[in-house]
Parts: C-alpha cells; sequence; structure tokens
C-alpha cells in the first residue's frame, strides 16, 4: 500500500457550454510515494544497546515524522532467513528498507568495510571516532551509496574480546587447537589459523545453542553488546580482553527508499540517526572505557578475566602479520592509508 504524500495543488476550473473540466495541477513540489511500513533487519535480539538502539530509532522517527515514516524492527536475523552475510545484498535489494547493520556482517560484500578487522589495527576508541567520523568515515558511506545503501550514522557492537571455555588466553599458543565460532567473513578465518586456533564460520542464530551444546570451545564478540546480553559467561568462563578487532554498526537506509524521502524527513532521519547512535555508543563502551566496571561484572558472574598489556597484544599482532599484509590489499592502500591519516591527526 502506498500513501501519497502531496507537496500541494491548485484546482482549475474551466466552464465552457455545458462542460466543466476540472484539471489538478501538481505544483512543482514533488509528490512523494511513502510506504505503510518500512521493514528494518537486526541481526541480534532486541535487549542490549545494539537492539534497544534499532527499537528506539523507530520509535522517535515515527513521532518526528507524525508517522510518516513507520520503522518496523525484525530483530534476531527474521529478515534473512539466518544468513547475517547476506544483510547487505537484502538491503540492497530493498528486502528490507532500512538496518541497523555490523561492518563485518556487511563486509564480504563491501571489501574496504575489513577495515575494522584487520588484526591489531585500532588500539582504542579515539581512534575508532577519529575514523568513523573522520575522512575515511565519509569515504566508506559514499562506497556504500554508490552500492545503493544511503549510511546515516556510526554505532557500535564494539571491540571483540575472546571467550572460551578450556582456559585462559594469555599468549598466542595458548589458542593452539581451541574450535573457535567465527563469523561468517574469511577474514577471521585467516586470523584464527595464523594464530594457531581451529576456526569455524558460523551464524549467529546457530552459536548460542552450539555454546551450550559444547560443539565449540570458543567465539569472540563485544562485552556490553553481546557478551552480557546473551549471557556467554555461562558457557565460557575464561575471557581475554585484547582489542584485536573493532565491530562498527551502521544505520543504513535502500538508497531508493532514501530518495523517496522528502527532505525535512531525511533531515529529521539524520538527525535522529545520530541522537540515537551516540547513546548507543556510550551504552556499548559503558564501563569500558577509563573504568572497568564491566569487567567487574564478568567477575562476579564467575568468568576468569585477562586483559592483555601492549607488550602481550604485540605477539599477537607479530603472528597476525601476513593477514594484515593480505587483506590491506583487499580492503584497499588508499582506504587502510586514510584510516592511518585520521589516526595521526587525532593523535597530534
Ligand atoms: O555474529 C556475531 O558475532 C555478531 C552478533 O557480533 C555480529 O553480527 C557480527
Amino acid at each position: 500500500m502506498l500513501n501519497i504524500v502531496y507537496g500541494g495543488f491548485i484546482v482549475i476550473i474551466f466552464c465552457k457550454r455545458m462542460f466543466v473540466i476540472i484539471a489538478v495541477i501538481l505544483l512543482a513540489m514533488p509528490a512523494f510515494a511513502y510506504k505503510s511500513q518500512y521493514k528494518m533487519s537486526i541481526v541480534v535480539g532486541p535487549k542490549g544497546p545494539w537492539g534497544e538502539a534499532a527499537t528506539k530509532f523507530s520509535n522517535l522517527v515515527r513521532v518526528r515524522t507524525d508517522g510518516r515514516i513507520n520503522i518496523k524492527p525484525y530483530f534476531a536475523g527474521q529478515l534473512f532467513a539466518g544468513n547475517q552475510t547476506n544483510e547487505f545484498l537484502l538491503l540492497r535489494e530493498g528486502v528490507a528498507d532500512f538496518a541497523l547493520g555490523s561492518t563485518i556482517n556487511w563486509s564480504t560484500v563491501i571489501k574496504p568495510l575489513n577495515l575494522f578487522s584487520l588484526p591489531f589495527f585500532f588500539k582504542n576508541y579515539q581512534e575508532v571516532d577519529a575514523v568513523t567520523g573522520g575522512r575515511t568515515g565519509k569515504k566508506l558511506f559514499r562506497i556504500l551509496r554508490r552500492k545503493g545503501v544511503v549510511g546515516i550514522g556510526w554505532g557500535e557492537n564494539g571491540f571483540r574480546a575472546l571467550t572460551n571455555s578450556k582456559r585462559p588466553i594469555k599468549v598466542p599458543s595458548d589458542l593452539k587447537g581451541l574450535k573457535i565460532r567465527v563469523v561468517g567473513s574469511p577474514i577471521f578465518i585467516d586470523i584464527f589459523r595464523a594464530l594457531g586456533a581451529n576456526p569455524v564460520s558460523m551464524n549467529w542464530a546457530d552459536a548460542v545453542p552450539a555454546f551450550r551444546q559444547k560443539v565449540v570451545d570458543g567465539e569472540e564478540n563485544p562485552v556490553n553488546v553481546v557478551i552480557i546480553p546473551y549471557k556467554v559467561y555461562n558457557f565460557q568462563p575464561y575471557i581475554t580482553i585484547w582489542h584485536y578487532a573493532i565491530d562498527p554498526l551502521i544505520l543504513g537506509i535502500n538508497r531508493a527508499d532514501w530518495k523517496s524521502f522528502s527532505k525535512k524527513d531525511k533531515r529529521i532521519l539524520k538527525r535522529t540517526a545520530r541522537e540515537v547512535m551516540a547513546w548507543e555508543k556510550i551504552r556499548a563502551r559503558n564501563g569500558l572505557e577509563g573504568s572497568t566496571k564491566a569487567l567487574s561484572y564478568l567477575k562476579s558472574k564467575k568468568m576468569k578475566v585477562t586483559v592483555l598489556t601492549e607488550s602481550e597484544r604485540k605477539l599477537f599482532k607479530q603472528k597476525a602479520a601476513p593477514v594484515m599484509l593480505k587483506w590491506t590489499k583487499i580492503v584497499g592502500k588508499n582506504i587502510v592509508r586514510s584510516a592511518e591519516k585520521d589516526i595521526a591527526k587525532q593523535e597530534r
């Protein structure tokens, strides 16, 4: 069903003998064809900062557009029947109109997004913000737009921590032979193989049952957005904080949908995305940045927490160096250089 929103019209009535001709001339202002409902894809469930941000965004947009843009969130990958790395294609094709998506899941289609998965490239949140909020972030949004998706905000899944059920991981040899669930994105297979582990790719929907049944020994995910809401500590009591990869989220809209919105509604969408993504990022980082509150929470859940020092982190980084080399080419040297420049600018 379509709702036609007209900019305005003039009715001209001509009387000629017995005939009355009514002409309705639409003004130059365009007519916007809005759908009665827009579908939004989210890989995870409604709990935790990622899912809550999707709900908050939909609700605010509905109110602020007086119901013109009515977004329904589809959680836990309902729109792509389990295959999370298809999300970008489905968004581009219009199966989903909106997505609050992970750069990892989209990186199988948009290779430059593998920038965020380059092993041990980003050290802290300041560096991530410098890149997403800098020239590189704009470049990446231009690439997305050319591929049919308009990005209107950066959010965050977070730095990915490593959990497992076997032992503390402090040096690369501790990973030897461990079966680690990773997302179905090839860079993760390369990283964990280089580190001596045995990676298996699996959709998130299948991963949680696999943890319960101990089909895998470990996995890697952000603390606040995934490990805590999904209670991963119930299955895997060892966690290593090593900032080996970051997973920003992007609030994206199918390009044809975006074009159909009025200027006023585009402004509302952008403003709301900025606000909600800032809100979401605070929650994704809460107790992890400048504090250890989130780690104390994990300890209260009987997790054994290992935080790598910079020199311990370097040992892993060295082992993963061939992956860095291979994937810098796939990401695009220009994008990697651009990110390095944004980071250097922020450090000055
Ligand atoms: O599948 C994962 O590990 C998750 C939930 O973090 C992503 O969607 C990338």
